[in-house]
């Protein structure tokens, strides 16, 4: 028997030692032979395929390495739906590959062979490559070898990945932010959510940002200072609050304290260390120990050729170059850290996935969660108006030519079709080589694409997930994209790798599945990332493009908050214009409050219980820093600036003024001032180009429990604990 590379990998140094001629690294348990050439060519043989190759694998259609750059140059594969999915099903696996594991360096160095020679680095490279074998849930090392090699086959011929394919407008909800209907959904959703699981993709560094940090470090606004992942858990511990609210009622007979809303993050090397830190600086910013879970990924193997031979880094012979694998590895991370059937287990029902910079996302995923709910979809991808040539992919539903409106016509779905994200490079020419000779056009109508824009944001129905996860090991949709140099196609400008996107979920899903979307309107409600460096931005706005800069998140932030008082009846003054960074914007009054006070416009409007007494002057600030259900706006007349701080623990309450007679704040507040170019300002500010200068403020900070009325401040109950009444009330203008 022939050692093979899984021997090699799994550990089994002494098997292998046995069967070689002469000894690569020297002493220890065993002496690894690797030929003098650095290669294992014919080592291993993939007579059977590794074990999640096993199962129907669908190609699916390449994407740029740079996800910016994007290129049609080299398809690489193609989606399977219909009769010709079925088919694989029965593990009729008809790819025969044989691909060997070769360490490639152009030009090629030569190696010590001898045994006691460069023992430590010879080490380092089989230590590393045993981690990139342990690493990759599709079968190890052999497994991403063997997907190399059949997807470097398909993008040798110039596969098509659509032939035969017919895109469709996707089943659907449009729903409109803070319209009856949107209401409607928001309520179920919130419902739903006291049985979800939340998954945020948190591996990428953020390098067109131009930002030091982690991204979820960066603060969602500076009105209220609260980073990405403080917005993302208070969300979260929002819908946890409703639903242990609605258990201390009897609703459902679960011990309210049992509910627990569990959230895993997906960091990598790059974010792990810094992740980890942020949370513990922030005691988890009021998550209980043990709800947050770290995934960590790590990176895949960079291929050297179109034989998959593995690259060596020029500037050090004994490590593999490697990159990251893409935020698909979150199912792989799902399912081999056993934390989606954790979740079953526990009686999570929803599985949400969000991107790190995305302040909006919960205005999105709680009413795609109540669509879900009442459409019964497995997976309902997020997304948001598209204009046509846009550079965010289309969500369509590909039908098999001849099939079209198939077993699932009217209601989405894999059977007769697949929904999913068809990059905006590839959704031109497939729509003028099917259905529309115009392409990739807007609807008169509309003004807008009629594929929504998918904004990655989606909400899983737990039971399909697992069967998607036990079938591919979370291996989904990987696809390669190298950049070639030669005729022959086998060359590579650089060492690519294989990649994989967290929205090719549908492709694993089972046969079946009703997959739709959610397209919410407009696009500033439930979708404003920060993606986009300070100098990117202004270009960006001069071609009239969307910015998914930081000034642009920051506006949207307050616009999204405007719009939700609005919708509620609040009077809440215009916009006024300012341009920062070069970003033309309109500005809302700067508001910001905690989730866990207000999270959807129903929460508002409980806070909020007459809003026609309540009145916000264009120019103003109003931020709610800490804060819980017990604060409640009984009038307000504000024209200036308004902080409250609320602490205090959850049974305390707080009124500020009443219908018959609003309080009246009105003094200097804040005005946002452009950055001057000479003088030094953190990165924050930079990527946004201004900063509050703060003229005056009332903050109102409660720290104890009982019940206050502010401004007559009269308490109507004890003050619990309070040993200083002074603490319990603190009205102080800065
Ligand atoms: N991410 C990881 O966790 N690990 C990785 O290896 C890579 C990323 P980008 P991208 O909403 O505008 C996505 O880089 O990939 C995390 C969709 O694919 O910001 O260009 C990372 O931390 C695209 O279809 O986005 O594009 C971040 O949280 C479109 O929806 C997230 O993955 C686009 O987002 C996204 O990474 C968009």
């Amino acid at each position: 028997m022939s050692p093979t590379v899984s021997s090699v990998l799994g550990g089994n140094v002494a098997l292998l030692s046995e069967q070689v001629r002469d000894g690569w690294v020297d002493g220890e348990a065993g002496r690894v032979h690797i030929p003098p050439s650095l290669s294992l060519a014919n080592s291993f043989h993939a007579t059977t395929p590794p074990h999640s190759l096993s199962t129907p694998r669908i190609l699916r259609s390449s994407r740029p390495c740079s996800t910016r750059a994007r290129s049609t140059s080299s398809g690489t594969g193609r989606p399977k739906v219909g009769r010709e999915r079925r088919e694989r099903r029965g593990n009729t696996h008809t790819i025969c590959a044989r691909p060997s594991l070769s360490l490639s360096l152009s030009p090629p160095a030569p190696f010590p062979p001898e045994p006691g020679t460069a023992d430590p680095d010879k080490r380092r490279l089989l230590a590393q490559l045993a981690s990139l074998d342990a690493a990759y849930s599709g079968g190890g090392l052999p497994g991403y070898l063997f997907n190399a090699a059949r997807l470097l086959a398909d993008s040798r011929v110039g596969a098509n990945p659509f032939t035969g394919l017919v895109p469709r407008v996707p089943d659907g909800e449009a729903l409109e932010f803070g319209t009856p209907a949107y209401r409607t959904a928001e309520d179920a959703g919130a419902l739903a959510a006291g049985k979800a699981g939340f998954v945020l993709v948190a591996g990428g560094l953020g390098e067109r940002l131009g930002y030091s940090g982690i991204k979820l470090a960066l603060p969602a606004d500076t009105a209220r200072g609260a980073c990405y992942l403080q917005t993302y858990v208070e969300s979260i511990l929002a819908l946890q609050d409703a639903a242990r609210a609605r258990a201390r009622k009897g609703d459902g007979g679960a011990d309210p304290l049992s509910i627990t809303l569990p959230l895993a993050i997906m960091t990598s090397a790059d974010t792990h260390a810094r992740t980890e830190a942020l949370l513990k600086e922030h005691d988890h910013f009021g998550a209980a120990p043990g709800q947050v879970t770290l995934m960590r990924q790590e990176r895949v193997a960079c291929l050297a050729d179109g034989n998959g031979s593995l690259a060596l880094d020029p500037t050090d012979r004994w490590n593999l170059l490697t990159k990251p694998h893409g935020h698909g590895d979150v199912h792989a991370l799902m399912h081999s850290t056993g934390t989606a059937a954790a979740w079953a287990e526990a009686g999570t029902e929803w599985v949400c996935f969000f991107q790190d910079t995305n302040g909006l996302v919960f205005r999105g995923l709680i009413p795609a969660l109540g669509v879900s709910v009442a459409r019964g979809f497995d997976l309902n991808s997020l997304a948001v108006p598209r204009r046509a040539g846009e550079a965010i992919g289309g969500l369509a539903r590909l039908e098999p030519a001849g099939e079209e409106g198939g077993s699932n016509g009217g209601g989405g779905g894999n059977r007769g079709g697949l929904t999913i994200n068809v990059e905006y490079n590839v959704l031109d020419p497939l729509l003028r080589a099917t259905v529309s000779p115009s392409g990739d056009a807007d609807d008169p109508d509309t003004g807008y694409s009629p594929f929504p824009g998918n904004i990655n944001q989606l909400v899983v129905r737990l039971p399909a997930y697992l069967q998607a996860l036990e079938s591919s090991q979370g291996v989904v949709g990987e696809f390669v994209n190298p950049k070639y140099a030669d005729d022959a196609r086998t060359a590579f400008k650089a060492p690519t790798r294989l990649e994989c996107l967290m929205q090719d979920l549908p492709h694993a899903l089972p046969d079946g599945s009703l997959v739709g979307c959610t397209t919410i309107t407009p696009v500033w409600a439930a979708y404003s990332p920060v993606k986009t460096a300070a100098a990117d931005a202004a270009a960006k706005a001069a071609a009239g493009a969307p910015t998914h800069s930081a000034t642009a998140a920051e506006a949207d932030a307050y616009r999204v908050a405007a719009a939700a008082l609005r919708a509620i009846g609040v009077t809440v003054g215009e916009d006024q214009p300012a341009t920062f960074n070069g970003v033309p914007t309109d500005w809302p009054p700067a508001l910001a409050w905690s989730p866990r006070w207000a999270l959807t416009l129903s929460d508002l409007a409980a806070r909020v219980p007459a809003p026609a007494s309540v009145s916000i002057a264009a120019g103003s600030a109003f931020v709610v820093q800490r804060g819980h259900p017990g604060l409640v706006i009984g009038g307000l007349n504000l024209d200036g600036a308004l902080v409250v701080d609320v602490p205090c623990p959850p049974g305390a309450r707080l009124t500020i003024g009443s219908a018959a007679t609003p309080a009246t704040v009105h003094n200097k507040g804040w005005v946002r001032r452009a950055l001057s170019a000479d003088k030094p300002a953190t990165e924050e500010l930079f990527m946004r180009g201004f900063k509050y200068c703060k003229g005056e403020t009332l903050k109102l900070e409660y720290e104890v429990g009982g019940a206050f009325v502010w401004p007559e401040a009269e308490e109507e109950g004890e003050l619990e604990g309070a040993a200083d009444k002074k603490k319990a009330r603190v009205a102080t203008v800065l």
